[in-house]
């Protein structure tokens, strides 16, 4: 079975098959990792993605890594925390599911994973570490084709959030 890495870093310098984009409905880039990711990539980036017209919650759509080391880049937009009780659990885990299940279907061994919705989108980091991990978990225990995901943490709370619920999984 694959296994899951948590490391702390700069997702867009990962030589992965596949790099995970916390992106916004619209795909045409913003702030927080999707700006990183979108500066690194180059302008072909958004060429690319203004072709899907957007992309719901949850759901998922794939793009060349452009300039990155990455060979193809993974778009989800992830839910926007508003209290609990407007469905962000079960579309933060479609988020990985659907970004795992494209990975797959294009060939991919390695993804790696920013934290999702856990930045401007404001899920907590508590709740959204531990669905993000068994998530992965379950899908790793259901397919074989993948080596590793890893799980990138831009800061230390980060980090330290992803390293606890995957010790605790
Ligand atoms: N590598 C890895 N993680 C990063 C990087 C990086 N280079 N840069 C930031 N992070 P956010 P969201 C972390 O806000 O909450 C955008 O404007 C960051 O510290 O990027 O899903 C989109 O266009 C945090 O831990 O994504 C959407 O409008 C995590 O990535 C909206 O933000 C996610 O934070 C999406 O919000």
């Amino acid at each position: 079975m694959g296994r899951i890495e948590v490391t702390q870093g700069d997702i867009t310098k990962l030589k992965v098959d596949a790099i995970v984009n916390a992106a916004n409905t619209t795909l045409r880039g913003g702030g927080g990792v999707d700006g990183a990711i979108h500066r690194a990539a180059g302008p072909g980036l958004d060429v690319a993605c203004a072709k899907f017209g957007g992309c719901a919650t949850g759901e998922a759509r794939i793009t060349p890594g452009f300039n990155l080391p990455a060979t193809f880049i993974i778009h989800t937009p992830g839910p926007v925390w508003q209290g609990g009780h407007h469905h962000e659990a079960s579309l933060l885990a479609n988020s990985y599911r659907n970004s795992l299940q494209l990975a797959v279907a294009n060939g991919c061994r390695t993804v790696a994973f920013p934290s999702i919705s856990t930045g401007v989108y404001a899920y907590p980091l508590d709740q959204a570490a531990p669905l993000a991990i068994a998530t992965i978990q379950h899908f790793l225990g259901n397919n074989s084709q993948l080596d590793r995901v890893t799980m990138v943490c831009f800061d230390a709370r980060t980090y330290a959030a992803y390293q606890r619920a995957l010790e605790q999984n």
